[in-house]
Formats: C-alpha cells, structure tokens, sequence
C-alpha cells in the first residue's frame, strides 16, 4: 500500500465583487438619484474532515483550489451575487499548516471538523451607498475586496491503534504481512522500511484494528540518524506502542532503553501509551536461550512481554489477542476520562 501523507496545495479566496455606478433613469424624473449595487462577496476557502477518507492522494493529482469570486452590483440597486464557498475534504487526523511559516492554522481529528481557512473578499459599495445631502449624485464606487491566496502544506497523521517500533530489521514489516493482509517489503537489511505501512488486524469476523510499521529507529534517531524520527508522527496517536526486540540481539534491555529514548527525545508523553513488549524470531534462537530471554527484567510492571516468530507463526494468535484487550481498556479509560470531563 503507497501511502501518501504530505501534500501542498494553493487556496485561493474568492474576490469581492464590485460596486455599481449608475442612476436612475425613469420616464418623468431626467435626474433620478444613484442606484449603483453592492457587489457580491467572495467566496471562502473552507477545509473539512471526513472520515471516508483515509490518504492525501487526491491532492497530488489537484493543488489548486479557489473559491468563486462575488458578481458586481447592478443597476437598480441590485446587489451581485456572493461566490460559491469551496469545502475541501480532507481525512480525519490531517494537519494543516501554512507552508510559508510552517504555522498550524488547524488540526482537524473529528470527522465534520470544519475550519474557515480564507475569508472571501467583501463586495465594493455601490455609488448608492455614497449619496449623502452634500453629493446626491457620487460617480464613484467601491472595488471589490480581493480575495486571498496561501499555500497549505497538509500532513495526515495516521492514526493506527497500534504502531511496531524497533530497530531496523528486527522484522517489523514481516510481522504486519503475517497479522494483516498488508504486503510491505521485507529483506534482511536494515531500512528496508522508507514510508509507513498500514496494516488492518482482523481478530475474528466482528473485530479489527489498525497496525502500523514505521521505518526502523537507531540511537541518535532523533538527531538525524539513519532514517531519522520524523516517522513517529505516524504513531504519536496510536493507543498502543509494540516494541519488537530481537530474540538475537546482543543486549535486548538495551536496545529497549534506547528505543525508548528515542521516544522520549521526540515527544515524551508518547511514553505514557500502552506499551507490549515482543522479542522476534523465536524459531531463530535455543530453548535455553528462549529461558534467558524470559528472565530479563525490563521494569516495566503494567507491559506485558511477548515472544514471537511471524515465520513460525508462533505466538502470533496471542499477541493479536493481548493487542485487542489493550486497545479496548485504553478505549475504555479514554472514554471515561471524556465522560468526566463533560
Ligand atoms: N527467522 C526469522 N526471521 C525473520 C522473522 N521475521 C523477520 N525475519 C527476517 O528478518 C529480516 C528483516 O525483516 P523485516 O520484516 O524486513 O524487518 P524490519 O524490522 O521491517 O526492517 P526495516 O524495515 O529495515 O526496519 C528478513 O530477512 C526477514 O525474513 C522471524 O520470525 N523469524
Ligand atoms: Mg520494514
């Protein structure tokens, strides 16, 4: 599955229309007054969350959005017609900033969260509105307001239940090709992993969540390293984080440490997730050492510690499991947490 989360796109307001200048012509009156409309409004630039949608696609395909612009007054006092607004739907969990400042200007999680992201111009008065005692017969009116332009950089945050952190090739993407119908690339290197991948996890026929792989994390992740840590807004929403650790590695609490540091550098109430601990490749290692793995007190009291093969299938049925109960007891405290606010 490609998947696209960055896009940019220009927006445009719609321009005022302008104001009217004329006057009154009427059999019998050989100088009636002013009678030059108000111009319509411009268009607004709107942008809306909807839950039907889940990638930026579209965008790259279409960058360009304007609202209408208003009609001109008319004679008789006619007022012109406000342009059409322009609703630009987006998928829930999408960013938007202002590409020039890199500024968030909304942050729309809810589906039918709607911002008003340009004003269209307002409409020019028409020479009606300028007669007074003094000048009963203005020859001018006022230009439409116009309308406004700005470059929006759109970022979807994907918002899994679970999201896989690891270090490169401890089998991050070959767990989510085994527990969902994902197909990512998978090869013995690391960084095989360059864009997340998504993955829907089904438990039984009524039960599913979403997984995420992210590209593999180092030390120094968070200053650059490897891949860097720019991936983990992928899952600064999930509910839940999967450590993998692998069953062959030198020093498994160590890399735990490091995985969590890394974490923390980049946001540290990431770390107040529901967290699992799984080691891979149990097919790969000793009953003995298995025994050992088991032994390794990672202080964490509340996490639950797992040992898997996705080659094997082993453990797998158990994870997807524990994952399910966690994301509903996470749901459940949320919930409640929401319920006493209101
Ligand atoms: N023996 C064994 N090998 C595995 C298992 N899972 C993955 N591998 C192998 O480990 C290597 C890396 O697997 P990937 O799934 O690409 O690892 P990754 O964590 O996604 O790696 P990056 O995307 O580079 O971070 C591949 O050669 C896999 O075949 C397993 O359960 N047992
Ligand atoms: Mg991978």
């Amino acid at each position: 599955m490609k998947f696209i989360d960055i896009a940019i796109i220009t927006v445009k307001s719609g321009k005022g229309g302008d104001g009217h200048i004329s006057f009154r012509r009427e059999k019998g009156i050989p100088k009636g007054g002013p009678d030059g409309g108000t111009g319509g409004k411009g268009g607004d630039v709107y942008i809306i969350a909807d839950k039907n949608l889940n990638t930026l696609l579209d965008f790259k395909y279409q960058p360009y959005y304007k609202a209408e612009n208003g009609q001109p007054g008319g004679k008789s006092n006619k007022t012109g017609r406000d342009g059409k607004d322009i609703i630009i739907r987006v998928p829930c969990g999408t960013i938007i900033r202002n590409y020039e400042n890199n500024e968030i200007i909304a942050d729309l999680i809810e589906d039918g969260q709607i911002c008003l992201i340009l004003e269209g111009g307002k409409g020019g008065k028409g020479n009606a509105e300028y007669a007074t005692p003094t000048n009963q017969a203005p020859r001018y009116a006022q230009k439409g307001g116009s309308g406004m332009e700005m470059q929006l950089l759109l970022e979807l945050k994907v918002i899994a239940d679970v999201g896989i952190v690891g270090f490169p090739n401890v089998g991050k993407s070959t767990l989510i090709s085994v527990i969902s119908a994902a197909k990512p690339k998978i090869a013995d290197y690391p960084f095989t992993t360059l864009t997340p991948n998504l993955g829907i996890v089904k438990v039984d026929t009524e039960k599913s969540f979403v997984v995420a792989d992210i590209p593999g994390l180092i030390e120094g992740a968070s200053k650059g390293k490897g891949m860097g840590n720019e991936f983990l807004r992928h899952i600064e929403r999930t509910n839940c984080l999967l450590f993998l650790i692998d069953s062959l590695s030198n020093n498994p609490l160590n890399d735990y440490k490091i995985l969590k540091n890394e974490l923390k550098s980049y946001n540290k109430s990431i770390l107040e997730k529901s967290k699992i601990i799984c080691f891979s490749k149990i097919d790969a290692i000793t009953e003995d050492r298995l025994e050992q793995l088991k032994k390794i007190k990672f202080r964490e009291p509340k996490t639950p510690i797992l040992f898997i093969s996705s080659v094997a299938n082993k453990g797998i049925e158990e994870l997807k499991q524990t994952l399910w109960s966690m994301i509903q007891y996470r749901k459940m405290i949320v919930n409640e947490v929401n319920d006493s606010i209101i």
